[in-house]
């Protein structure tokens, strides 16, 4: 249902905004305020998680009241088994592709899916593509990086993910990268991957925003700006900006 409505909404709305609530770090302000500020901001839906999250009783709890406090669907975004927790709507249930490790790749999520199926979770097939280097999931995920100047790189493991059925692709720079994955890249991959492209890490502004979004994506994510106390009349413009293109 989740992934309908993502269709449906990104038809109606043009590229849409997700925001990444790691329950661990919200700057002092209850994840459940900062969801709701962001609802009314006009995100489209809340991602919990983040590689760092590691305490499933604190993500319980976040996605409950999370769930209290929006209609918008809450996503869980897991760097590892332990970010499997009940009541969300949804899951990225993502594959690490470039990762050197198998755990990351297709091990983690066996361990995770009977969780997926216990907790009613409904599992979006997303190929998870790190580029660049320097940041947490970069270190965690053992990496076999992409550089930010290598689209081509980027779009055969997009290519695969399609061929291997992955219906969504999450291209990431990291929580609080440096730079944020370039246009050039998500453009190349948005040429051949049919499914929906999620891009994020590193996005601060309107501009940046609109960029992506004109490159193609189908949403992107802000987390670090907002854990960070950024405003939400920011927020407001970067949906503005990235809801006005129209591919
Ligand atoms: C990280 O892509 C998300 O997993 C969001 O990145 O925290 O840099 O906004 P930021």
């Amino acid at each position: 249902k989740t992934e309908n409505y993502l269709h449906v909404i990104r038809k109606k709305k043009g590229t849409l905004l997700f925001v990444l609530i790691d329950s661990e770090n919200s700057a002092g302000h209850s994840a459940s305020t900062l969801a709701k500020e962001a609802e009314k901001s006009g995100a489209s839906a809340i991602l919990v998680g983040g590689s760092s999250a590691t305490d499933q009783l604190t993500m319980t709890e976040t996605v409950s009241s999370i769930k209290k406090a929006v209609k918008i669907p809450v996503i869980l975004f897991p760097g590892n088994v332990t970010g499997v927790v009940p009541g969300a709507d949804a899951i990225l249930f993502s594959s690490l592709l470039n990762s050197d490790n198998p755990y990351f790749i297709s091990q983690a999520q066996a361990l995770g899916a009977p969780s997926v199926l216990r907790f009613g979770l409904e599992p979006l097939p997303t190929a998870y593509i790190i580029i660049g280097e320097g940041t947490t999931v970069w270190h965690v995920g053992s990496v076999r990086t992409i550089p930010f100047d290598k689209p081509s790189l980027a779009v055969m493991y997009a290519l695969s993910a399609q061929f291997m059925g992955m219906r969504f692709v999450y291209l990431e720079a990291g929580s609080g990268a440096k730079s944020n994955v370039k246009p050039e890249m998500v453009a190349a991959v948005r040429k051949l991957f049919k499914g929906f492209l999620i891009v994020g890490g590193g996005i601060r502004s309107p501009e940046t925003a609109e960029e992506i979004a004109k490159a193609g994506a189908d949403a992107i994510v802000i987390g670090t700006f907002i854990e960070k106390g950024g405003s939400f009349k920011t927020i407001s413009d970067i949906v503005k900006a990235i809801q006005s293109v129209r591919k």
